[in-house]
């Protein structure tokens, strides 16, 4: 056989390969796995089984041959440079992503748009279709591919299809904007299983194939009845997680540690670290946390070298124009703030537009008193597990925003509505002043939760999920 007519048990489709192209000085190509949690999670499941991935390799213009990595069969999709403007910058990350954010910025509605994200989608659906053994699992991921069950389904009836849901899924009243609901209802029912982030994410699902396309519902599950095609879908919650052992293991390794101490050395050792990170997105919420604490900072309740605020925003998207003009904006009261507020050698806000390694990473979850996560809409939110993962030593306040998924499991955080931005600052200054004691016990309880609900068991029950969904009738005997 040969290689590229390979067939597996399991195929994940993602809308990125698990790898980046790494080109050395002498010009040698190679791949490099990213970082990423879902490469983790993928890994664990993949491991035993024999398995494929899917996915763009991240430059436009023509696909690279498939090829192994790490135990896993990559079958690159090539994208050209307008699909990747009308398709991803535009279609999933212009019109998608604000509607599935409640409308935090307007969304884009162009014909044109959604054109190429279906042909793209198709793209992905013959790729999955080429590499899928007879009767495999397919897996397929986020909201850039949610034409893709609809689309493998009619290429081939015979493997079983499930899509997780990585961002929310918006009430019926804002997805009734976009015009092409019909097609991304039907799209996602060609799954057998869908997985989202919170049970309210589901039931917004669900409210949409009843409300919208008028089919009949009951408790987690649709029935599609079609001449062609009757069975029933079920889409239930099941939150994502991380690493806990891999991240635990290296916070606590001697040279993270040794980093966080020089971290907070090279601040002044401040008492109070303050650290927000996120990808520099509207969603997050970072606008309104610096107001917050830019009144802080005026009230004189907190004040550099004593407290001290570090930003990571994590460059994204930058080919789109709503993500220009949030970069303007953040990095303008940043600079209004330090202006008013630093003194020499002492900023109030110390702003990092960078990536950083995941050691470095680690380093700043240990170093930090106090992390800030704000966001306006999340659909699950990793930093924050990341953040009492790293922290096995039970120091450090999380501050949290009801608006994520993470909200719906982190119970013991100092929690807040971003919006109210008085009650964001009492949220601050209470995890600052919150005594020790207390806050060991709140990170404790939350360590427990995420050591419990790891992303190995996340990958398990999305599988099995998938497994013990409703059998589909056997397909019709051909005439
Ligand atoms: P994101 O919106 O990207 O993910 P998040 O869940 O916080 O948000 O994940 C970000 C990841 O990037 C984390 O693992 C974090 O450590 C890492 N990261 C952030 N800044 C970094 C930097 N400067 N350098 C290196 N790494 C950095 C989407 C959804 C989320 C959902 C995830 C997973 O929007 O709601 O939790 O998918 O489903």
């Amino acid at each position: 056989m040969s290689p590229s007519k390979r067939a597996f048990d399991l195929v994940v489709a993602a809308n990125r390969l698990p790898v980046d192209r790494v080109v050395s000085a002498d010009g040698e190509v190679s791949w490099r796995t990213s970082p990423g949690g879902l490469v983790t999670a993928m890994e664990s499941v993949m491991r035993d089984r024999d398995g494929a991935w899917v996915g763009w390799a991240g430059e436009a213009g023509e696909a690279p041959e498939p090829f192994e990595e790490q135990g896993m069969w990559l079958r690159p999709v090539a994208l050209s440079e307008d699909e990747v403007k009308q398709y991803y910058e535009g279609f999933s990350n212009d019109t998608l992503w604000p509607i599935y954010h409640d409308v935090i910025v307007g969304a884009s509605f162009h014909r044109q748009w959604f054109t190429q994200y279906e042909k793209v989608n198709r793209r992905f659906a013959e790729a999955i279709a080429e590499v899928a053994a007879k009767g495999a699992t397919v897996w397929v991921h986020d909201y850039q591919l949610q034409l893709v069950p609809g689309m493998v389904r009619e290429l081939r009836p015979d493997v079983r299809i499930g899509w997780f849901d990585h961002i929310p899924f918006p009430p019926v009243e804002l997805f009734a904007q976009l015009p092409w609901r019909r097609a991304i209802l039907e799209g996602l029912l060609g799954a057998d299983y869908l997985g989202f982030q919170r049970v309210a994410d589901a039931q917004n699902f669900v409210r949409a194939c009843r409300q919208l396309l008028g089919l009949q519902t009951r408790g987690d599950t649709v029935s599609v009845s079609r001449a062609d095609d009757s069975r029933r879908v079920r889409a239930s919650a099941v939150p994502i997680s991380i690493d806990f052992k891999g991240l635990e293991a290296l916070a606590k390794e001697p040279e993270t540690r040794a980093r966080a101490k020089e971290i907070r050395e090279s601040l002044g050792d401040p008492e109070t670290l303050l650290l927000g990170v996120d990808r520099l997105d509207y969603t997050k919420g970072i606008g309104h946390r610096i107001k917050a604490y830019g009144e802080l900072l005026a009230e004189d309740k907190v004040a550099p070298p004593r407290e001290v605020f570090v930003q990571v925003a994590t460059p994204s998207r930058e080919r789109v124009e709503a993500y220009q003009q949030l970069r303007a904006e953040i990095e303008g009261e940043v600079g209004r703030l330090n202006g008013e507020f630093s003194r020499i050698g002492a900023p109030a806000v110390q702003y990092l537009h960078h990536s950083y390694p995941r050691r470095e990473m680690a380093a700043l979850f240990l170093a930090a008193d106090v992390l800030l996560v704000t966001p306006l809409r999340d659909g699950m939110n990793l930093v924050a597990k990341e953040y009492v993962t790293c922290r096995y030593d039970e120091g450090g306040a999380l501050v949290l925003s009801e608006f994520t998924g993470a909200f719906h499991e982190l119970h013991q955080a100092f929690v807040v509505n971003p919006h109210d931005i008085e009650g964001l600052k009492q949220g601050i200054m209470r995890a600052i002043e919150t005594p020790d004691k207390e806050k060991r016990r709140l990170m404790r309880a939350m360590r427990r939760r995420v050591a419990d609900h790891d992303v190995q068991r996340w990958a398990a029950r999305f599988l099995e999920n998938l497994a013990s969904a409703p059998e589909r009738p056997a397909p019709a005997a051909p005439s």
